[in-house]
């Protein structure tokens, strides 16, 4: 089932989330309609609390570099992430389905580590790089209660409100 993703300025998106206690069909439900929410925004990643779940579950699926396609066996779940380890930075331009029609610069961490569960409760301890650990961190920022527009300076989140503001009455 698709659901609707919240956007800024919802108060929501500010609440920290929980961990997921039962690896059960709620989870994979979740994760599923997580799925089908994101593919249907043409997002590469999405956070529960986006869709107004506050839970520490999210999703990361990159294009493929041959097809520039999205693939589903490249989906990536991760949930109750912690990161253990963290080195280098980076400057991508972001987006998020939860601030439409807006991106930036953001500096991040080149390389994290993430220590995480999948689907069926199982332990990992994975390393990211490239866009991916760029996505990990950006999703991870949400489970917190973060939005990437919080690291603009004063005068590019200044910017940003008021183009905000046109762009959401416009709508
Ligand atoms: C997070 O972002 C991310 O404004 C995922 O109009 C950010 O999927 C991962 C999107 C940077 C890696 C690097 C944004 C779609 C999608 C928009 C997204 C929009 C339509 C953002
Ligand atoms: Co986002």
């Amino acid at each position: 089932m698709i659901r609707k993703i919240i956007t800024y300025p919802d108060k929501r998106l500010w609440q920290k989330s929980k961990d997921i206690i039962n690896f059960d069909e709620t989870l994979h439900q979740l994760l599923d309609d997580m799925y089908e929410t994101m593919i249907n925004k043409e997002g590469i990643g999405l956070a529960a609390i986006q869709i107004a779940v506050p839970l520490n579950v999210l999703i990361i699926n990159l294009l493929d570099e041959e097809s520039k396609t999205q693939k589903k066996e490249d989906l990536i779940e991760i949930i109750n992430p912690v990161i253990t380890k963290k080195s280098g930075k980076t400057l991508f331009t972001e987006g998020c389905l939860s601030v439409p029609g807006f991106y930036e610069d953001i500096e991040r961490y080149k390389q994290i580590s993430v220590a995480y569960c999948d689907r069926n409760g199982n332990k990992h301890e994975k390393e990211f790089e490239g866009l991916l650990a760029i996505a990990v961190q950006h999703e991870i920022d949400h489970l917190l209660g973060h939005l990437f527009i919080e690291k603009l300076s004063y005068i590019k989140r200044k910017k940003f409100e008021k183009e905000y503001k046109r762009l959401q009455k416009a709508r």
